[in-house]
């Protein structure tokens, strides 16, 4: 296994959900945390906890990865001390709606669209040459179950997560011949404020997503991060695909009676 203390581990879309619970688990693991989201208080109020979690130092800044020249900004503005990233965690996403595609607001798309694939795009061009050039690093993308097999009134979320498939692909055939490693961590169903961000804020209908099922919880898809993370450096994990006990692909799921 390899240690993760004092790595230096970049978690987007660290506010809620997943990335908030893959900051602390690498904090458990005594990494240096940078994270970003577009809510800054939101990561100010968790850095005290994530110090006590074991986190040595924790930097945080707003950022909206769906603005190339504010990423590109705000990552070579780093100061010298964080700018030197060991993990990129891709996670910030988000869906938006579920309608069919010939009746959807092409707004939906475009958040869709800018933030999965284009923000992962401008995050992961800011960061990656240091990475080969330091000739160490591993970029952790978020997938999903959605990127195998789409769903009705998802088409958009599904083809952005089959691009986050491709493009995970193709950086780690275009990273041969260096250290960096790629992988894709692919859930299913999991409870954060995705759904609630999907009906924009509609808790009814966000609720019912979850209601008679058990889903994936946040940490049980940070435990999978931190795993991935922590093989040894000439191992390159490639996908995870999970899901809890009761989903068996994007589209199968058992809800209890
Ligand atoms: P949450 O809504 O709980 O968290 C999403 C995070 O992304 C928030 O911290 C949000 O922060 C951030 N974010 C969204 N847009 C931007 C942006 N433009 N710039 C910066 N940060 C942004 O959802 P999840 O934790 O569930 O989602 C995290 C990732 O996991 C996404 O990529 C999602 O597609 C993926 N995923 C989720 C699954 C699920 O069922 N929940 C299953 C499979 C994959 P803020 O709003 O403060 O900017
Ligand atoms: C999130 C999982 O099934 O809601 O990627 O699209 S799903």
């Amino acid at each position: 296994m390899k240690s993760l203390k004092g790595k230096t581990v970049f978690v987007t879309g660290a506010s809620s959900g997943i990335g908030r619970a893959t900051a602390l688990a690498f904090a458990r693991e005594g990494a240096r945390l940078l994270l970003c989201a577009r809510r800054l208080e939101r990561l100010e109020d968790f850095r005290q906890a994530l110090v006590e979690a074991g986190a040595p130092e924790v930097h945080v800044f707003a950022l909206d990865v769906q603005k190339r020249s504010a990423v590109e900004k705000a990552l070579r503005e780093l100061s010298s001390e964080w700018q030197e990233i060991d993990v990129l965690v891709n996670n910030a996403g988000l869906s938006r709606g579920l309608t069919k595609l010939q009746e959807d607001d092409p707004q939906n798309w475009e958040e869709m669209i800018d933030t999965n694939i284009k923000g992962l795009l401008y995050v992961t061009r800011a960061i990656v040459p240091g990475m080969v050039s330091r000739e160490r690093g591993h970029v952790i993308n978020l997938g999903s179950t959605a990127g195998y097999i789409t769903y009705a009134n998802g088409a958009v979320y599904c083809a952005t997560k089959a691009a986050e498939k491709a493009i995970s692909q193709g950086l780690k055939i275009d990273l041969m011949g260096t250290p960096v490693r790629v992988t894709s961590v692919d859930p299913g169903m999991v409870e954060t404020e995705f759904s609630s961000v999907r009906f924009r804020g509609d808790e009814q209908r966000a609720e019912k997503v979850y209601q008679n099922i058990t889903p994936l919880q946040p940490e049980d898809v940070a435990d999978a991060i931190v795993w991935a993370a922590s093989r040894p450096a000439h191992v390159n994990i490639h996908n995870i695909l999970m899901t809890s006990i009761d989903q068996a692909n994007s589209t199968v799921f058992h809800r209890h009676s």
